[in-house]
């Protein structure tokens, strides 16, 4: 079973959503960013690494968000909560990203702008932005 982490990262209060370019049914959509965990990585690893590389900033890895989201037989989607530490999105892979409050993200769900993987966290990213 191979892994999917993505990260609810927080800066300033708010969430950072990403827009993706691909593969076609879920282009244009937000997800929270991310990508898979590779041999030997841990989620945590995973996880920084991948913001890295996709929006050159450095996160704080925190907990577990919600439930695992099955994506195929073979994977499964894991979100964790993390915090900006350093630097400034800028999509690489991404066509944008926008840091949203609570009122934008329920939006955003109920116009279905959000990756239906993603959507299943909408409780737990408002839980998330309340304590914040
Ligand atoms: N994925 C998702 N939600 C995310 C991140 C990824 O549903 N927040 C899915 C999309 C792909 C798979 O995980 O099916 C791998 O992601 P990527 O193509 O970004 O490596």
């Amino acid at each position: 079973m191979r892994e999917v982490v993505a990260g609810a990262v927080i800066g300033d209060g708010r969430l950072l959503l990403a827009q993706r370019t691909y593969p076609t049914d879920v282009a244009g959509l937000w997800e929270l960013p991310g990508g898979k965990v590779e041999a030997g990585e841990t989620r945590e690893q995973a996880l920084r690494r991948e913001l890295g590389e996709e929006l050159g900033i450095e996160v704080r890895v925190g907990r577990q968000l919600g439930d695992p989201v099955p994506l195929r037989a073979d994977l499964v989607l894991v979100a964790l909560a993390a915090d900006l530490i350093k630097g400034s999105p800028r999509p690489e892979e991404h066509s944008a990203v926008r840091w949203v409050e609570t009122p934008e993200l329920e939006s955003m769900a109920a116009r279905g702008e959000l990756v239906p993987a993603d959507a299943a966290w909408l409780d737990d990213l408002i839980e998330l932005l309340a304590v914040r």
